[in-house]
């Protein structure tokens, strides 16, 4: 796609063209600011540009997971299915784009290489790959908490003789499978996602399985248009009671603890939530988030549904999660994944008993001597969130310090958005933040709405610089680290934690405390002219 030359002076840059960005040179257009947006991809969607790969959906409901702040867009966009396929999402946000005229103001395959403060000027210095030297006043970093693919530590991977693809980075073009085989490592959302797809094209179909994760059916559908049509009508008003639940949707959270229900009305509790498919199992009792016994009740539940649909009883043990609690890793929607292993061309192997011991040539070696050739290999194995985007730049702040280092021991944020040392930096959704443990949609137009007002009061009063202060940061992180520590989260060995990128420190760096209540604290924090940021005029 042809693209655009970089401004070299600017109020605010913006990184990443997918939902964050686009929103953001929206409003700061709007606002009159001098706003550009690079991507390193070829075109927008960030995500869903990327992850292309068979089967790849979203696992919060498509009414729910849109923008909210037109209402003639709301108006003009109609979904069509329960959970919304990544072509559709895609199309979504080209329309959006293409409806807002944002793409001139995007350059595409346009990567920032490094970013470094600089205190005099109080200008951020950006570089790019294609050259370009950018003087910001602010950056707004829109890449994503899901944007960098992590690759697994096998020996001789990247000397696979087939044709290796990762999930969250799937070739444009597509990737022939029908007739072939192929490996999938990785269980996990994408993994369970794309597995059943698969197999319905390939000859052999062999999944390598580190750990089972608890999927409950998503029961997609075609949605019913006057129940689309209702929605519109009144969506402003549903939106808004979204962007004060703790989620930032519409589920109805229990009140009761599983431990005290009698086990029959557990049981058709648990079965209401399989049947009407979906996440909102997770909050179908007050204690599941806490609570291992409660917890284990919902657990034992889906292993027993999973020996009712596999037919063989040691696949399907297999296939049953254990050793942590239901909802300690982000609970996956199944579409025909559990039925997929009754096909005779689909094969299990379980890499936790028998561990994979190398890659050569075409072939996977298990510590066994086991091998198992193939044509091509799919890795689901999910990425280096939240952090790996950030630090993936030569990030500086004020001091020389690279935001890495800054952040040895885990992010240290305030609010999730800016962090101390690095003034006029802001991170959309991003960790310390509720992010993607909310709808995420949600989560973005309020980071989006919050952080563009806070540049614009900077620019309505004269001032250039905004700086998280450091006791503000200090008590904000402990607050997202108190919040977590008594959940069963602190369990679960999952990307939340950090826990899937070796040396990652582990700390659980989303903010558990809810989508309004996080919202009322940021209002509070405006309303009181940015309490905790240090605001100033440039030195020079
Ligand atoms: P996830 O949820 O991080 O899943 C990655 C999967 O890959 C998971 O099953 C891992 O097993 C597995 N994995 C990773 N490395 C290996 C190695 N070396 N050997 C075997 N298996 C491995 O990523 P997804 O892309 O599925 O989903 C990410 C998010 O995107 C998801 O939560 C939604 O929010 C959307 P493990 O569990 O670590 O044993």
């Amino acid at each position: 796609m042809a693209t655009c030359t970089v401004p070299t002076d600017l109020d605010v840059l913006v990184v990443g063209a997918g939902f964050s960005g686009l929103y953001s040179l929206h409003r700061l257009r709007q606002m009159g600011r001098s706003v550009h947006v690079v991507e390193a991809d070829d075109d927008l969607g960030g995500v869903w540009y990327r992850n292309r790969y068979p089967g790849a959906r979203c696992d919060i409901e498509s009414v729910d997971y849109c923008y909210s702040f037109d209402d003639s867009i709301v108006q003009e966009w109609t979904w069509t299915e329960r959970y919304p396929a990544q072509p559709e999402i895609l199309r979504y946000i080209r329309f959006v784009a293409n409806r807002l005229a944002l793409r001139p103001d995007i350059s595409f395959s346009t990567r920032v290489v490094s970013m470094h403060w600089d205190v005099d000027a109080a200008l951020w210095r950006v570089n790019t790959d294609r050259g370009d030297r950018i003087n910001t006043r602010h950056v707004i970093m829109a890449s994503g908490q899901l944007s960098k693919p992590q690759l697994p530590a096998i020996e001789g991977i990247a000397d696979f003789a087939g044709q290796l693809v990762h999930t969250g980075d799937w070739p444009r073009d597509g990737v022939e499978l029908s007739g072939r085989r192929v490996g999938v490592i990785g269980t996990g959302s994408s993994g369970v996602q794309t597995i059943p797809q698969v197999a319905k094209q390939a000859a052999l179909t062999t999944v390598f399985q580190r750990t089972a994760h608890y999927a409950i059916p998503a029961r997609n559908q075609l949605l019913d248009p006057d129940y689309v049509a209702d929605l519109k009508s009144r969506f402003q008003e549903y939106r808004e009671a979204a962007r004060h639940h703790p989620g930032g949707t519409h589920r109805k959270i229990g009140t009761e603890s599983a431990l005290d229900v009698d086990p029959q009305a557990l049981h058709e509790t648990f079965q209401r939530h399989w049947e009407n498919g979906g996440p909102d199992i997770l909050a179908a009792y007050r204690d599941f988030r806490f609570d291992e016994q409660a917890a284990e009740k919902a657990g034992a539940f889906v292993r027993d549904r999973i020996r009712d649909i596999v037919e063989d009883p040691e696949t399907a043990e297999k296939l049953c999660p254990k050793g942590y609690p239901f909802g300690s890793k982000r609970l996956v929607l199944e579409i025909d994944y559990y039925t997929t292993f009754n096909r005779p061309d689909v094969d299990l192997v379980d890499v936790a008993a028998d561990p994979i011991a190398r890659v050569e040539g075409r072939d996977i070696v298990l510590e066994s001597g086991r091998r198992h050739e193939l044509d091509v290999l799919v890795l689901a194995t999910g990425f280096d969130a939240l952090t790996g985007p950030l630090f993936a730049i030569d990030l500086r702040g004020k001091d020389g310090r690279t935001l890495e280092e800054a952040w040895a021991d885990g992010p240290a944020t305030y609010l999730g958005i800016s962090t101390h040392g690095f003034p006029n930096l802001y991170v959309v959704a991003g960790a310390g933040s509720p992010s993607v443990i909310s709808n995420v949609l949600v989560s973005i137009e309020q980071h989006v709405e919050w952080i563009t007002d806070l540049v614009q009061y900077l620019y309505k009063n004269g001032l250039d610089v905004a700086e998280a202060e450091l006791e503000a940061q200090e008590r904000w992180t402990q607050e997202v680290y108190d919040v977590a520590a008594p959940t069963l989260f602190m369990q679960g060995n999952s990307w939340y934690l950090g826990a899937n990128v070796p040396g990652k420190p582990r700390v659980f760096a989303l903010y558990l405390g809810g989508v309004g209540h996080y919202r009322d604290i940021c209002d509070r924090v405006a309303a009181q002219d940015y309490e905790g940021f240090t605001l100033s005029t440039a030195p020079s």
